[in-house]
């Protein structure tokens, strides 16, 4: 499978778009019968890690060592004693050793993010969620683009994850730039997304990475919504690190 040399990949200073034709699968270590695509990490400075792990009936890894957030993008998960399967989640605090493994396979997204304290609040306890019950919010009275929060707004969370649904034609309303640094997984849809001075067609399957500052701008194509599943830090004085 050769294309010639392209690919819509493009590793920037201050951001990179990867998609599947260009992803690399390895198992990490305490993975049985499971692989990772590393798509962000702290070799390139990154405050967090983000990796896609595809498991079939056979697998098994560990997560926890750091806090975790595990999202399922599809198939189904077996964390301890709870099953979740598409668009659920599980949030786990530092430390909470889980094994992860999979009755019928799944991929699942894995953020992994070293907890900074707050004098002001007590660290989080785990727990499991649902997107399907999040009451979406529109961004900024923009009914066209709804704004699903998955963590509690809570300042014992150092960063929020959030899914992002933009009817045909929605985009957001402004070039963002900010501190915060993103990691993003093209869900559904497509679009063009705005990195820093290059303009992007992106699709269901795809990773984005943004770093602290870069300026960023989506607009939603094609006839059916695009949606994204969106990392940021968040909650800390920028002294927090
Ligand atoms: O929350 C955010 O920073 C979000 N609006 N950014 C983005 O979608 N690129
Ligand atoms: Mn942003």
């Amino acid at each position: 499978m050769q294309n010639l040399g392209y690919t819509r990949s493009s590793h920037q200073p201050d951001h990179f778009l990867l998609t599947p034709d260009t992803f690399v699968r390895a198992a990490l270590p305490g993975m049985r019968n499971a692989t990772a695509i590393v798509h962000v990490g702290p070799i390139i400075r990154a405050g967090f890690t983000a990796y896609t792990v595809e498991m079939n009936p056979q697998s098994i890894f560990t997560i926890g060592a750091l806090q975790t957030f595990l999202w399922v993008l599809d198939g189904a998960i077996i964390a301890g004693a709870t099953r979740l399967s598409a668009g659920q989640y599980a949030y786990l605090p530092a430390g909470a050793s889980e094994s992860i493994s999979s009755d019928a396979g799944a991929r699942v997204v894995v953020i992994e993010k070293p907890y900074f304290k707050s004098a002001a609040v007590a660290p989080p306890a785990g727990f499991t969620g649902d997107e399907r019950t999040i009451v979406p919010k529109p961004l900024l009275g923009d009914e066209a683009l709804q704004v699903r929060v998955l963590l509690p707004d809570d300042t014992a969370f150092d960063f929020a994850v959030n899914t992002m649904t933009f009817q045909p034609g929605a985009s957001l309303p402004m070039v963002e730039i900010h501190v915060m640094e993103h990691g993003l997984w093209m869900l559904e849809g497509e679009g063009i997304y705005r990195l820093n001075d290059h303009w992007y067609p992106v699709q269901a399957g795809d990773f984005i990475y943004m770093a602290p500052y870069c300026p960023q701008w989506f607009c939603a194509l094609g006839k059916k919504p695009a949606k994204y599943l969106l990392y940021k830090d968040w909650n800390r004085h920028p002294f927090s690190s």
